[in-house]
């Protein structure tokens, strides 16, 4: 299977199973879990014509774990990332390690410090273990910059923490006085 099929098919499933199922008349349940067969159907109105092998090859293939297909094999969901209101998936609470990161992009700095981190469109604030993937997410905006977060200490304060299946840690927001600016070695 071509790279670019597989990446076409992950933007398109990250677009139904996150964000937009009416668009290809899915439903997707609390959880996010859609039927895989009602996904084929769905998909083939709209002139895309999805197979199961192709999408578990996508699903296996996800450099970020994005999707998940049940036990049984009939269903699949996105782990992370919605936006969409019908899905409320039940995270796993979890005490978080001392300090998580975030990428965003400089351009977005100013708003930040005022606001500190919100979850904007999607159902939380996203934050990674490791410097090198808040990199890459920041990234996608513009010149990267990579915010240090106080998440332990944010933790004992009560707020809130969740994992995602595929490790991203999730939070409702960040205020900026837990959050500090990466020094420049950090930027690229
Ligand atoms: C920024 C990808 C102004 C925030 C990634 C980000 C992630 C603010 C943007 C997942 C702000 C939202 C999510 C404020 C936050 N003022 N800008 N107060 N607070 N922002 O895409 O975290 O590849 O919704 O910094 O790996 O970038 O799709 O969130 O730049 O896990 O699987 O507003 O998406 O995963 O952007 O990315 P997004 P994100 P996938």
């Amino acid at each position: 299977m071509i790279i670019k099929q597989l990446n076409e098919t992950s933007k398109f499933l990250s677009y139904v199973l996150r964000h937009e199922p009416q668009a290809i008349g899915l439903q997707l349940d609390n959880e996010g879990w859609a039927n895989i067969e009602s996904l084929i159907t769905g998909a083939a109105k709209d002139g895309r014509i999805l197979d199961i092998a192709l999408i578990q090859a996508v699903v296996s293939s996800s450099d970020k774990k994005r999707f998940s297909i049940s036990d049984d094999g009939l269903r699949i969901r996105a782990v992370q990332g919605h936006s969409t209101t019908n899905v409320s998936i039940q995270h796993i609470e979890k005490e978080p390690p001392e300090f998580l990161y975030h990428g965003t992009a400089t351009r977005f700095l100013e708003s930040i410090r005022q606001q500190g981190l919100i979850a904007g469109s999607r159902h939380h604030v996203h934050l990674s273990q490791e410097i090198k993937t808040a990199i890459a997410v920041g990234q996608r905006y513009g010149k990267p910059v990579v915010l240090k977060i106080e998440a332990l200490r944010m933790h004992q304060q009560g707020f809130k923490f969740f994992q995602a299946e595929n490790g991203v840690w999730l939070t409702a927001r960040v205020p900026s006085n837990f959050t500090s600016e990466s020094n420049n070695q950090l930027l690229i």
